[in-house]
């Protein structure tokens, strides 16, 4: 990159340069973020009247393009450039345009000086740098393949394996000798001592197993098997467990990563499953739509009846059901004794439609009662999670008669709940981000100290950190979740290199490259959701009672408005009533058009319908506004707000009315982590309007099977609905092109079968290479204890005092 720039210097684009830089000068930011510097440079290219060709294949604007911030600093600009996903590279422009690259350390000072908060007299600031723990692993190296971490660690490491075959039969035999289901040896007892032996008995086993019938139950040959050496595991027929042996046999004469990959997703490893989602109100019915319960919740309820269901076919596809195994899936959240009608104040529950799935509520302690009584938070939650680890881990150990094989942590506080219970109990860990609020609230880290009354962020981003290093893998919805987009940072990449003023540097808080990183999209629940014309799974009397809800029913309690004319195209939108879900922004986009009024309605399905009601900050600042916009563009008899709970049969049903009409459903935000109304939109067959900021970049195909939407533009969004609307009035065809479509692209890619595959096999392969390869991560998980009580404890202890005074 420093090439470029020196090309721009060295030629004669560099008086455009200057007079750039000069009109960067004179604005009044002194912090520019991409989209500022995209519009100041396209302001000066049409200014200075540039042609065609410079504005497209100059050096200057594939420097433009590139650069992510500009900060002025007395005469000097200091310009952060991406010149590719997952890099970045600081320079120092001075008034004479010289270029000097900086280091990531000066670059964190350049931004202290920016908020005054550079204090290099009282001595260094403490950096955080995890780069020396990631050195001596091994590490992916093309951007593109970042987030298929195991599919390169399976690699990597079977041919270093493979090369010392004396030492690959030994793990592989250990391993082998490892497994068992409460005291029961699985796979191989004590008449197998060697790994010649077990060479042997393999061959001798095929030999028996080959003559039965390939349907022979295994409980048939059950012990004929155990007199060779071999407990059950294997399979549950004859030809199942010849398989299974085959692929050990290849996998010990003529190993390869394949072979491997294949063995070991077919080990019963994996019996009893954690899943920590600790802070919203987390149940079955009427809890959809508060403040901090959204997507986590379906996202966790519907993964842990999947992976339940799937645990169960593993298990008795693995001739397990002899020894009467049952897997076991726990969701740990916390209990609310005030609970508001729902059941989050009762200890345990088990999750619908599963045999052995539950969650598991454990009370916070009593500090302070007025608090813990009470649905706290996300962003207040920090000063409980400690000692709700300690009282879960106990209650974890009863239900489970034991540890768990793997804990799943959810959002910033699960994961480090679930750090805090793996180091305990010695378990595999994963982490889930949902979403990480460092790069939804814009400049978040810079100005902590200004938002720390509020949102707490010096807890939250320390909490991040802690638990994204100490993942053994991390699962993630998109890439670009990951390392965002040619053009875009990514929200872990956003951890890399950040300045929290006064508190600490990170000069490296993750590496993007490290085969932890897995991408592994949700699904969505198939039983609520499905498409709209299929009909025979409909219930007609919930389709008119849903349908009266939507466009005519009058109930002050929980509806606002009144339709003038209910047959227009309705268009849809459905989210919880936080600032960064901008239903707003849909309102006031609705309001500047009076075109699309004149063709369409808007009906919006979120939070409470009043400002007392409401016990979160920012849902009541948006109740507020709604009403606001409302009034200013006259929106009576154009517009309904439901404030209701549904049901998640009525929530599935919602989207099929809607899309009766031949609705369309928007997706506002600015910015969605993922987005699951996306894809309940959309497998119910409504074409989706979706922003472009986040993961639904991954879902959609752009004007293919939805649309992208910038929903900062709001004009711009009208007009792309209208055009929509107006294209299926002329072509009623278009319409159902897109609607089937999107249909299509749900089931192809996001389905929780897929999903809970993928994830289980993750955890196996993890936890096999855990094991073969002794991964020795002591180093790197006492520097995260050391943050975890000098920096992130004492911190939360203040957060508790003030939390008393309330
Ligand atoms: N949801 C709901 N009622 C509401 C608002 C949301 O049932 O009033 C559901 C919605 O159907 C979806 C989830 O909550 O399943 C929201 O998930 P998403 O990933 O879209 O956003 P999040 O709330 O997690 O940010
Ligand atoms: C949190 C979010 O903000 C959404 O974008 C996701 O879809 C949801 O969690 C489930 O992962």
């Amino acid at each position: 990159m420093s090439e470029l720039i020196q090309a721009v210097i060295n030629s004669e684009e560099k008086s455009d340069l200057r007079s750039f830089v000069s009109e960067i000068r004179h604005q009044e930011k002194r912090y520019l973020l991409r989209n500022d510097i995209l519009s100041a440079y396209a302001d000066y290219c049409d200014k200075h009247q540039k042609s065609e060709d410079f504005i497209q294949s100059s050096n200057l604007s594939k420097l433009i393009y590139y650069t992510q911030e500009i900060l002025q600093e007395d005469g000097n600009l200091c310009l952060i450039i991406r010149p590719k996903i997952a890099s970045q590279e600081v320079y120092r422009l001075t008034e004479d345009l010289n270029a000097e690259e900086l280091s990531v350390q000066e670059l964190l000072d350049v931004r202290d000086r920016f908020v005054n908060r550079y204090h290099p007299n009282e001595g260094d600031i403490l950096e955080l740098d995890f780069q020396p723990f990631y050195d001596y692993s091994p590490a992916i190296r093309d951007p593109k393949n970042i987030g298929k971490g195991v599919q390169y660690l399976n690699r990597y490491l079977s041919s270093k394996l493979f090369q010392d075959p004396r030492q690959w039969l030994e793990s592989l035999f250990d391993f082998l000798r490892l497994h068992q289901y409460e005291g029961s040896q699985l796979l191989i007892n004590g008449q197998i001592q060697s790994q010649q032996r077990l060479s042997d008995q393999i061959k001798k086993a095929l030999t028996y197993v080959g003559k039965l019938d390939s349907e022979e139950p295994y409980e048939k040959f059950r012990y004929a098997l155990q007199s060779m050496g071999f407990e059950p595991g294997w399979g549950n027929t004859a030809g199942r467990v010849a398989e299974t042996l085959e692929i050990l046999d290849e996998l010990i004469d003529s190993p390869d990563h394949q072979t491997l990959e294949a063995f070991i997703s077919r080990i019963p490893m994996v019996f009893k499953i954690v899943l920590v989602s600790a802070h919203g109100w987390f149940g079955q019915e009427g809890v959809l739509g508060r403040p901090d319960t959204g997507g986590q919740v379906v996202y966790v309820l519907d993964q842990a009846k999947s992976l339940e269901k799937q645990l169960q076919e593993d298990t008795t596809l693995a001739g397990l059901d002899v020894l009467n195994v049952q897997p076991k899936v726990i969701i740990l959240t916390r209990l609310i004794p005030n609970s508001d009608g729902t059941l989050c104040n009762q200890r345990l529950e088990k999750v619908h439609g599963t045999e052995n799935a539950w969650i598991l509520r454990v009370p916070l302690r009593e500090f302070n009662p007025k608090m813990t009584q009470n649905w706290i938070s996300r962003f207040e939650f920090w000063p409980y999670l400690e000692t709700f680890a300690i009282d879960s881990e106990k209650e974890l150990r009863s239900e489970l008669r034991g540890n768990p094989d793997l804990i799943i942590g959810n959002y910033t506080d699960g994961n480090l709940v679930a750090f805090l219970l793996a180091r305990r109990m010695k378990v595999t860990q994963c982490n889930i981000a949902h979403a990480l609020e460092k790069s939804k609230y814009l400049f978040s880290n810079l100005y902590w100290q200004d938002l720390e009354d509020k949102y707490h962020f010096s807890l939250q981003f320390t909490a991040d950190l802690i638990a994204m290093n100490a993942a053994n893998f991390i699962i993630s919805s998109t890439y670009q979740e990951i390392v965002g987009t040619p053009d875009s940072v990514g929200q872990y990449e956003s951890y890399k290199c950040f300045t929290m003023p006064e508190l600490y540097h990170v000069v490296s808080g993750i590496e993007l490259f490290s085969p932890k990183f897995n991408v592994v999209p949700p699904g969505v629940n198939e039983t609520y959701y499905f498409p709209y014309s299929r009909w025979e799974d409909r219930v007609e009397s919930d389709r008119a009672r849903i349908e009266e809800l939507l466009f005519t029913q009058e109930d002050p309690s929980q509806i606002f408005g009144k339709l003038d004319d209910p047959t227009k195209r309705p268009i849809f939108s459905m989210a919880r009533l936080d600032r960064i879900k901008n239903l707003t922004g849909l309102a006031e986009c609705f309001g500047k058009s009076p075109e699309l009024q004149e063709h369409c309605n808007l009906i919006l399905v979120a939070g409470k319908l009043r400002v007392e009601e409401s016990g979160d900050n920012e849902e009541r600042d948006e109740i507020e506004k709604l009403y606001r916009i409302i009034d200013q563009y006259n929106l009576h008899g154009k517009f309904r707000w439901l404030g209701v709970r549904l049901s998640k049969t009525d929530s599935g049903e919602i989207y099929r009315v809607i899309a009766d009409r031949q609705g369309i459903f928007v997706q506002p935000a600015l910015f969605e982590a993922f987005g699951l109304t996306i894809l309940e939109a959309m497998i119910s067959g409504l074409p989706t309007f979706a922003t472009q900021f986040g993961g639904p970049l991954e879902i959609i195909n752009d004007k293919v099977n939805g649309f992208y939407i910038n929903p900062t533009h709001l004009e711009e969004t009208a007009e792309k609905i209208l055009d929509f609307v107006t294209k299926c009035e002329q072509n009623p065809n278009y319409w159902y092109e897109i609607s089937t479509r999107a249909m299509d692209r749900v089931y192809s890619t996001y389905t929780w079968k897929i999903h809970t595959t993928r994830l289980l096999s993750l955890a196996r392969i993890y936890g096999f290479w855990n094991f073969t390869s002794k991964e020795n991560r002591e180093d790197l998980l006492r520097y995260l204890e050391a943050l975890f009580y000098l920096i992130y404890k004492p911190r939360a202890q203040q957060l508790l005092e003030q939390h008393m005074y309330r």
